[in-house]
């Protein structure tokens, strides 16, 4: 069983992240990391695996490598998503994102406002609507990105010195932030840098504002980003994927 850092359901509620060490084992970081090189092999002229002078993000990471998309069986990922959405929790999204020295990039503060569905639907309170690697994406309202948690499991050491994400806390409670709201956050708030070993995770609310710098050393920096939801979302709407949590109680 995973120790689970104490007040780990209030954490996440009152700060909108928090970080869990060993999550899985080094074998099991082995084993995901040979997995993404073959897929990056194996799909060198897909769209869905973005290019900046190297690879640095696959879009739908949970359907080019399987064994990614069976981490929603991992029990481990099961006891940390469960205490926060349920034990019918799914997983809808699976991201990977990828720091070396071919492709150092950083990304400015913002909330993670898009979901993946598996087709358009006009839906009152949803849109904008984007198609992202020929993946329909939208806007929901706020209310579903509020039971949603990402769950980001790294697969190297990472700390400040190789692009860690730096986030503000607190900042997923105002919802939906405009550019001047969220201005101001950054201007009140004190960024906490979520450094975090190899095999280890950060959780947070998609809502929580976030950002990473570019590497300024050369230590890679690979971090699968998985998100999962409390349930369906509403008719006719459907996530572009859906696969159960297996938690202890719903084997
Ligand atoms: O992995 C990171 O450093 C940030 C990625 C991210 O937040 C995004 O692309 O939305």
């Amino acid at each position: 069983m995973l120790e689970l850092p104490p007040n780990y359901t209030a954490v996440i509620e009152e700060r909108g992240f928090t970080t869990v060490e060993n999550v899985i084992s080094l074998a099991e970081v082995e084993a995901l990391q040979t997995a993404i090189e073959r897929a990056l092999i194996e799909s060198r002229d897909d769209t869905s695996v973005r290019d900046r002078g190297g690879v640095y993000a696959i879009r739908n990471v949970t359907e080019v490598v399987p064994e990614i998309r069976a981490l929603h069986r991992h029990p481990r990922i099961a006891q940390l998503v469960a205490p926060i959405l349920g034990d019918h929790a799914l997983l809808v999204r699976g991201l990977m994102f990828d720091k070396s020295p071919k492709s150092n990039w950083g990304i400015f503060w913002h909330q993670d406002l898009s979901i993946a569905v598996r087709q358009r639907e006009d839906v009152p309170e949803f849109g904008p609507w984007s198609v992202k690697a020929g993946i329909q994406h939208v806007q929901p309202p706020p209310d579903i990105l509020q039971t949603m948690l990402t769950v980001r499991l790294h697969l190297d050491d990472c700390m400040e010195s190789n692009g860690a994400l730096r986030v503000l806390p607190g900042s997923h409670r105002s919802s939906r932030l405009n550019m001047f709201e969220s201005e101001k956050l950054q201007q009140t708030t004190a960024p906490v840098t979520c450094s975090v070993r190899v095999g280890g995770a950060v959780m947070m609310r998609p809502l929580l504002l976030h950002s990473s710098h570019r590497a300024t050393d050369i230590a890679r920096r690979r971090v699968i980003h998985l998100e999962f939801s409390a349930g369906p979302l509403p008719e006719p709407l459907q996530w572009y994927s859906a696969d159960k949590i297996t938690s202890l109680t719903n084997k």
